[in-house]
């Protein structure tokens, strides 16, 4: 029985966070390493999301091609997800011929079937500015529902309502900021409606034509309670192609200039990945997509719901030949340290700033996979902090896990040389080895049961027990009596076993710290099937770990963070919450900019500079960005070393501002810069533009920044 796995496709127009990893990416990789170690034939597809209104605004507005923008943040995403050990089985991009090939054969059998899709002419609205038709993102205005005033065309990001353009209140073009006109357009509806009673059904009873497909029981309350509220509203046709050029062309005669909506395509992305795998791997996508007894999961974040779990499986029933999803276990939103992450705001941290960040931390990647495993936003919202970063890390790996090994290999090597000893009679191990089969058990079931965060909490009780036992057996306290009473043996026999279980199962969570410790009790890097092993093993009462097996040694696997005598992770951990500090002063400062003290205090202005003309100014190319690394550089007390991202690139800029600002508070500042002086060496680093500063008569210095929401790269004129 295959299972075919997939991710939400990202955007490839901006780093991923942390809430991203959460969502739908992590859990995923949990669930496909647990059943790889189950022997089970798993393909686990993702791939970049390369088509749609935010890649091509953001291009527009940096005055560079969408595929500047998709080539970098695909790279990006891709390099980020490999380094936290992510493990797709392919990493696909929608703008590969193979999936506009995959989309248009898909859009041309529902297209051929006929009654599927509508075609209507209605009257849209127009940028005649910008000479093109303002759908989805490209247009905004007051949402009807909720009165925000930034509402986008296709959906209100306050009250989470879905709109379409002409329901906005006083709309305005995003491109020229103009009011729009509306004028005459030709499109392709998906007629949803048709299919409405045949997904209640599938929702609700979990049947197709009768036959059960899957229990409803075992899918979120809030996936299916999101789809029901769909259902109950009455579903309306879906417009699937836009009036834009960059995309997928419809193939229609009639669709001259028209492309797929993304929403159309970026689905049939997990059907194209497949088949670049298979292509890759000598295997057949049919045998996937196309087979009554694949287990389909499709893993996403709670604003994907409707078009997983309604608008992608009335495509794929339209078309006929495809298995639907089996579960669709959507998490909720994850936070940061209290509040939405931002990206206008430096509010949270991106994966590669984590990647950068943390290269020093022992076993980094895996110190925050656990902690957002810890603290899944599973069944509701969830809140990413520092605190809690740095408890599960020291109570669960550090002081649990770590200690635990370290004690047992300890131990082994002290009393016998390193090899795990004999039980001192049959059964002397039966009670611990039952706790180990149940641990395992109900591990594996929790996993199955898309029950993350209940699975990580067994994991822990398992080293916790495996502590305790050894604590209560005492082996030291036994010796010191006699150091040959056999129980010694049967003690450290017991633990080692613990032990090799840990290792294991650590696996599906935290995959580096599974080989390590796999490495310190000499086996092979967890690999396919070894689950299946250990639990039938278990199951027979055979041993994990031979007697006589040589185990090595474990030392500090997790140096803790907070540590009386070194105090270097926390002092990486505190960087953080400086950057957080740093941005909540920008922000109030960026109150009190729109309220300005009653009385000005009158300042002593330097004298004016010599008149330039008009052109002199325009020479110089001024642009937004933003602060995204900052250090000293060497040898100079003056100079500090940034790195700026000015939307579609990073530049290397030399600032004298050392004395008047800490580093680690100027990551996420947003700035205005010069971009076209000639570069200079400044103390040996490359300068290549000049930050905007304003000086008071105090010679203390501000930024000249933009306010919240602006965007990289924007000219200032
Ligand atoms: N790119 C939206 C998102 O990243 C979209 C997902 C596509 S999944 C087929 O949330
Ligand atoms: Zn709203």
């Amino acid at each position: 029985m295959p299972h075919l796995l997939t991710s939400a496709l990202p955007y490839a127009n901006g780093p991923l966070h942390l809430g991203h990893l959460a969502g739908a990416y992590l859990p995923a990789d949990i669930y496909a390493r647990y059943l790889r170690l189950m022997g089970k034939d798993v393909l686990w597809v993702c791939g970049s999301d390369e088509h749609g209104a935010a890649i091509t605004l953001r291009a527009k507005k940096e005055g560079i091609d969408p595929k500047q923008i998709i080539d970098k943040y695909h790279e990006l995403n891709k390099h980020s997800f490999a380094a936290l050990g992510i493990s797709f089985d392919y990493y696909h991009r929608t703008s590969e011929p193979l999936h506009h090939e995959t989309s248009q054969d898909f859009f041309r059998k529902l297209d051929q079937k006929g009654g599927e899709f509508i075609i209507r002419s209605t009257e849209q609205y127009y940028d005649p500015e910008f000479g093109q038709f303002l759908a989805d993102r490209y247009i905004k205005g007051i949402c009807p529902k909720c009165g925000f005033a930034e509402a986008y065309g296709d959906q209100c990001e306050n009250c989470g309502s879905d709109l379409s353009p002409t329901e906005l209140i006083d709309p305005v073009s995003v491109l020229s900021g103009a009011k729009p006109i509306l004028r005459e357009t030709k499109h392709w509806y998906f007629d949803l409606a048709r299919h409405e009673e045949f997904l209640r059904t599938w929702i609700q009873e979990g049947t197709i034509d009768g036959e059960p497909q899957h229990d409803p029981r075992q899918w979120k309350k809030h996936v299916i309670g999101q789809c029901m509220s769909w259902l109950n509203e009455g579903l309306q046709p879906r417009a699937i192609t836009r009036d834009l050029d960059w995309g997928i062309s419809v193939p229609h005669p009639d669709a001259e200039g028209k492309v797929l909506y993304v929403w159309f395509d970026a689905p049939i992305g997990y059907i194209s990945s497949t088949k670049q795998w298979c292509l890759e791997n000598g295997r057949d996508w049919k045998d996937y997509w196309q087979n009554p007894d694949t287990e389909l999961v499709h893993f996403i974040g709670k604003d994907n719901i409707v078009f997983h779990c309604l608008i992608f499986p009335a495509m794929l029933r339209a078309h006929g030949d495809y298995v639907l999803p089996k579960n669709v276990p959507a998490n909720q939103f994850l936070n940061f340290e209290g509040d939405k992450f931002s990206k206008s705001r430096g509010w949270g941290i991106e994966l590669h700033e984590y990647i950068e960040e943390f290269d020093a931390f022992p076993n980094g990647e895996d110190a925050l996979r656990w902690a957002l495993i810890r603290n899944l936003p599973e069944q509701s919202d969830a809140d990413f902090t520092w605190d809690g970063f740095t408890e599960y890390y020291d109570k669960d790996l550090a002081d649990k896990l770590g200690n635990f090994f370290n004690r047992v290999t300890v131990l082994t090597h002290k009393f016998f040389d390193g090899a795990v000893p004999a039980l001192a009679e049959a059964g002397a191990g039966a009670q611990v080895q039952s706790k180990i089969r149940e641990a395992t058990a109900s591990i594996g079931s929790h996993i199955e049961a898309f029950r993350f965060k209940d699975a990580a909490s067994a994991f822990v009780e398992l080293a916790s027990y495996g502590n305790t036992y050894l604590q209560d057996a005492a082996p030291w306290s036994l010796a010191k009596l006699d150091p040959e009473d056999p129980r010694i043996g049967t003690i450290l026999f017991n633990c080692n076993q613990i032990a090799a279980a840990l290792a294991l199962l650590a696996h599906p969570f935290v995959p580096l710290v599974s080989a390590k410790l796999r490495t310190v009790l000499k086996q092979e890097v967890a690999d396919n099937g070894d689950w299946a092993k250990t639990r039938d093993l278990l199951e027979a009462g055979k041993p994990l770990l031979e007697p006589g097996h040589l185990i090595g040694t474990a030392g500090v696997l997790f140096p803790k963070i907070v540590d009386r005598k070194d105090d270097t992770l926390q002092n990486l951990i505190q960087r953080q919450r400086d950057k957080l500090t740093a941005a909540l002063e920008r922000r109030d400062g960026a109150t009190t900019l729109t309220a300005p003290p009653a009385t000005p205090q009158p300042l002593e202005r330097p004298a004016e500079k010599a008149e330039v003309s008009f052109d002199d100014f325009t020479k110089l190319d001024l642009r937004t960005a933003t602060i995204v690394s900052a250090e000293a550089v060497k040898k100079s007390n003056k100079l500090l070393h940034l790195t700026i991202d000015l939307g579609g690139e990073r530049r290397s800029v030399v600032s004298g501002i050392a004395k008047h600002f800490d580093p680690a508070t100027l990551i996420g500042q947003p700035v205005v810069v010069v971009t076209n002086l000639a570069p200079r060496k400044m103390a040996g680093v490359l300068s290549e533009a000049m930050i905007l500063m304003a000086e008071d008569a105090d010679e203390k210095l501000q930024f000249v920044a933009p306010p919240a929401g602006f965007g990289n790269g924007w000219t200032v004129r």
